[in-house]
């Protein structure tokens, strides 16, 4: 039923609903259904509410053209461009998110209904891969804590546990069974504090409008501190656990990936070094900042640890 989607939608996006219609000319409205399934697809036209970030450190952005043309989305295929073509029939719209493990009540949420309790902000922020580039990104959604206040995750839930979408008719590689590029559905984790840390960020947008397909519509993780295989994409569902999740590429190659996978130009990939970045779009490197530049607000969570150890 999508009428509880239109109950959910903001004055801002039935006034552009409303200018969606006169566009189309009313008497394109012939029945109610038809109107619904309108207002289901116009989200995905409409330009998003959001507060915008005040940019303090005037970090400057990549092109929205950079963002969305070199991407990671193994789903899709290992090449950097082919997921933009493979994912632009992604069904990204209804798409609901299950929502359970040690919290008070077990749901599930559409993208719209998270947007309608959570609000939606922006946030500029670093993103480093693992593989040597990065991309300074404005992300719109909400605090992943916000959802978590409202989940209630009981005293047992140490940590959080985020799976991609696993349909292999939406996703090529997934349909390769033991021929993909890595094992599916993708896994990541945070411990719980980290989860809740104020920077932590689940994106339903960038540059104002929806996530693309390829940037991991409709909904992801981004934790700026962390390397870009933590901000995993097209979310199918969050949990919170007692232990700490396998992430994938943990699981895929432990010699080289861990749990924690925060950016240190200091601890070196086994194979290349971590101590600089291409920023896409330039020729030279420069240097990559201990935990991204995000130290200030962040380091305080890994006192004590052996950055060495816990890679
Ligand atoms: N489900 C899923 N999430 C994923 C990936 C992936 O292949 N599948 N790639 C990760 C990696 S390695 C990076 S660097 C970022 C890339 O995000 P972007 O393509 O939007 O820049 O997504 C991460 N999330
Ligand atoms: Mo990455």
């Amino acid at each position: 039923m999508k009428i509880s989607r239109i109950a959910n939608i903001t004055p801002e996006a039935l006034f552009e609903a409303r200018r969606y219609f006169l566009k189309l000319g009313a008497g394109a409205l012939v029945s109610s259904s038809a109107i619904s399934n309108l207002l289901a697809d116009l989200p995905q036209e409409a330009n998003l509410n959001y507060t915008p970030d005040a940019n303090p450190q005037k970090l400057t952005l990549n092109t929205f053209e950079q963002a969305s043309n070199y991407v990671n989305f193994y789903e899709f295929s290992t090449d950097k461009g082919a997921p933009v073509k493979l994912s632009q029939k992604m069904k990204t719209n209804p798409w609901n998110v299950r929502l359970g493990g040690e919290i008070k009540t077990a749901q599930s949420l559409d993208v719209e209904e998270f947007i309608a309790k959570f609000g939606l902000e922006e946030r500029i922020y670093r993103f480093r891969c693992v593989e040597g580039w990065s991309m300074v990104v404005p992300w719109i959604g909400f605090p992943l804590y916000k959802l978590l206040d409202y989940l209630e995750p009981n005293s047992n839930a140490k940590y959080v546990k985020f799976t991609t979408r696993y349909d292999p008719a939406m996703f090529p590689d997934q349909a390769k069974g033991i021929f993909s590029a890595i094992k599916y559905p993708y896994v990541e984790g945070l411990r719980m504090d980290e989860a809740r840390h104020p920077l932590t960020f689940i994106a339903v947008g960038m540059y104002g409008k929806r996530l693309l397909p390829q940037n991991g519509a409709p909904i992801r993780l981004v934790v700026p501190w962390k390397y870009g295989f933590k901000s995993i994409k097209s979310l199918e569902l969050i949990e919170c656990v007692e232990k700490e999740p396998l992430n994938t590429w943990q699981e895929q190659n432990p010699k080289e990936y861990g749990f924690y996978a925060n950016v240190n130009p200091q601890v070196d990939h086994p194979r290349w070094t971590q101590a600089k970045e291409r920023l896409l779009g330039k020729l030279t490197k420069q240097d990559t900042l201990m935990f991204n530049g995000y130290e200030k607000e962040v380091a305080s969570l890994y006192a004590g640890m052996d950055l060495r150890k816990f890679f």
